[in-house]
């Protein structure tokens, strides 16, 4: 059959369904025409079924997500409850801690007067028991124990030693055994020494050999914070020539050359 015939034929066999449904008969399916009808009809069904399937399957993923989203969201909002508890209970804890501390302040606070109030008192004390302390020293007990044929006279110890010697040897001497010359401070002291110097004559710590009638005690004591007891009309600096203090036969200060050769009186704490 030839390309044109075959056109024609189909013509007309459309023509004849067209006209067969119109009259309300049953189109005559055998034949060319009528297969590939049915093709299309089964094509036309497959891609309705095909979108139907995915239409579904579209609504499956909504209904899916919908429930997902709606789990995600419950469960927030249940953090969120479990959260917004959770600072209640901080704040609450948070006041409690706040409390706790304002009683610990106020509890130090007043261990703190407390303790001011105690140290006062120590220092009360304190002042009392400074007050009596010389007292106590003077009752011997708290002194170390002079050297052997060193005398003792309240906090000091004097040594008479038998040899002479002019001023600085005299000096080097008592430095030599941890003493100095013997310094005079007091009314009681010059008495204790005079009743043991008498009628010798002895080196004192006392010169003005630097500047002169510039008297200086060895021990660095001040010379005008101490009584003097100058025997009448000394220091006389006799010929311009005497810058060292000695006791007198009498227990009296005189001045003297220094290269004169005299015993001397070393003096030590014995504290
Ligand atoms: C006399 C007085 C003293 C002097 C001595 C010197 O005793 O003049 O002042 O220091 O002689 O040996
Ligand atoms: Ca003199």
């Amino acid at each position: 059959m030839s390309e044109q015939n075959l056109y024609e034929n189909s013509e007309y066999q459309l023509k004849e369904y067209k006209q067969r449904r119109t009259n309300g008969q049953k189109p005559v399916e055998d034949g060319a025409a009528g297969t590939s009808i049915a093709k299309k009809k089964k094509v036309q069904q497959i891609i309705f079924g095909l979108l139907v399937l995915s239409l579904l399957f579209s609504l499956l993923c909504l209904i899916i997500g919908t429930v997902k989203n709606s789990m995600i969201y419950s469960e927030m909002k249940e953090q969120q409850h479990k959260l917004m508890m959770e600072i209640s209970q901080f704040k609450s804890n948070d006041s409690a801690i706040y409390r706790e501390m304002k009683e610990l302040q106020d509890k130090l606070m007043m261990e703190i007067s407390q303790l001011k109030s105690n140290v006062s008192e120590v220092q009360r004390a304190q002042s009392i028991l400074a007050s009596k302390l010389p007292k106590l020293k003077m009752n011997n007990h708290f002194w170390t124990p002079c050297p052997k044929n060193w005398a003792r006279f309240n906090q000091s110890c004097y040594y008479f030693p038998s040899s002479s010697g002019n001023w600085h040897f005299a000096k080097q001497e008592c430095s030599m055994l941890g003493s100095h010359l013997l310094v005079i401070n007091n009314n009681a002291e010059q008495i204790f020494i005079k009743k043991l110097s008498v009628p010798k004559m002895y080196w004192i710590g006392l010169s003005d050999s630097a500047k002169e009638r510039h008297w200086q005690w060895e021990d660095g004591t001040e010379y005008d914070s101490t009584p003097h007891f100058w025997a009448s009309g000394e220091p006389n600096d006799a010929f311009n020539n005497e810058d060292c203090a000695h006791l007198d036969d009498k227990g009296q200060w005189n001045d003297i050359n220094c290269s004169t050769k005299l015993n001397w009186i070393c003096e030590k704490n014995s504290v």
